[in-house]
């Protein structure tokens, strides 16, 4: 039977993952929608056979007919509804970030350990792309010897001309390579530093972009984020790793490279839902796969946490332009893997 679930804010990446539920992955169903913006809502129940929708969030965790939660709405809201989906007992993927502060991420995982079981699954999507997952059985597997550095970028072409703030540029963008760097070295990150270059002229008022981060890791390896999100070009999302005696690269994503007239020229995806198409789909068909099955994978409440410590630490290299250490308490033995 189709794992029936709820869907608790349909804006851009809500209706995406409806979409790939209904249309691309198998086992699942979408029953119930919620939303503020309650004729949004309204239309994209319309456009789902069977599904109705809820006035509140609340509603929807309690109707019998979810079995599990998906939470897309803004980053402020998903404290209160992941821990409603907890003390209901049903499974929850919470889109990044789990919540906009690690105090909020540390009262979901209050919440999850004091029921026993696993129950949320945090949407850092990045662990289920194809070139992300080479990079890291590459580095298990190949010998290249000690990671040093990481050289990453990530380019948005535009954010919107209002609400979108320079904290955002590392809390929204940043938090995935906060993520996808602990995953990778399988070490957490120690310290943050932030550099603020040229202001591009394409920036919306007041927003400092780009941005340099830098991440130490524990092992003392270095990371620089290059974080530019008026880039205009495209959607450009780059990593390397140097290693002792060698590098391992994502590749460019173009399907294919076009040569002519002596020109050579390849495909820049549009967005995050381009790049990362495949790495959504999996994503949410292991998810349903898990929750079919009784168990919990992927990113934890921990790792949610994890990001939002190292995000606090970013803010405050950004706002104090000093050098700011990570104090991340031990991880409790529920998350051991
Ligand atoms: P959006 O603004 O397009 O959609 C958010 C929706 O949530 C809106 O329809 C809004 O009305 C609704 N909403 C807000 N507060 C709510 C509440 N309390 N209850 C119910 N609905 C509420 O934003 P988006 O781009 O779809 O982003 C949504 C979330 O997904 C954010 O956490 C964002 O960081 C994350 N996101 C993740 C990725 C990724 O690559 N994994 C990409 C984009 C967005
Ligand atoms: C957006 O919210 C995402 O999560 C995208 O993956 C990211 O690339 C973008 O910068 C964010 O704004």
């Amino acid at each position: 039977m189709d794992v029936r679930v709820g869907v608790i804010g349909v804006g851009m990446i809500g209706q995406d993952h409806i979409r790939r539920i209904t249309q691309v992955l198998t086992g699942g169903s979408v029953t119930a929608v919620n939303d503020v913006d309650a004729a949004r809502a309204g239309q994209v129940a319309a456009g789902l056979p069977g599904a109705h929708t809820h006035d509140t969030a609340a509603a929807l965790i309690a109707d019998d007919e979810v079995d599990a939660v998906l939470v897309a709405s803004w980053g402020p809201a998903h404290e209160e509804q992941v821990v409603a989906a907890i003390a209901a007992g049903k499974p929850v993927f919470c889109e990044k970030p789990l919540a906009p502060s690690s105090a909020a991420c540390q009262r979901i995982m209050d919440a999850e350990l004091a029921t026993g079981r696993r129950l949320v699954q945090v949407g850092f999507m990045r662990r289920y792309d194809a070139g992300y997952r080479a990079m890291k059985a590459t580095l298990d597997d190949v010998g290249l010897g000690a990671p040093l550095l990481m050289h990453c970028a990530h380019r948005n072409p535009s954010v919107p001309d209002y609400g979108f703030t320079t904290d955002m540029i590392i809390s929204d963008s940043a938090v995935h390579e906060i993520d996808i760097v602990r995953w990778l070295f399988g070490e957490e990150i120690v310290a943050a530093s932030v550099l603020t270059p040229r202001r591009t002229s394409h920036a919306p008022d007041g927003l400092q972009d780009p941005l340099i981060l830098l991440l130490e890791t524990a092992s003392g390896a270095l990371v620089d984020d290059e974080l530019f999100v008026s880039a205009r070009y495209g959607y450009d999302v780059r990593g390397e790793i140097v290693c002792e005696t060698g590098t391992v690269a994502l590749a460019d994503v173009s399907e294919v490279t076009v040569r002519t007239a002596n020109r050579y020229s390849g495909r820049v995806p549009v967005d995050w839902r381009d790049r990362f198409i495949r790495a959504y789909d999996t994503e949410l068909q292991e998810w349903l796969d898990a929750v079919a099955a009784g168990t919990c994978t992927g990113p934890t409440s921990w790792d949610g946490f994890a990001a939002a410590v190292v995000t606090d630490a970013a803010l405050e290299a950004l706002h104090t332009g000093q050098r700011t250490a990570v104090s991340l308490p031990e991880r409790p033995e529920f998350y051991a893997k």
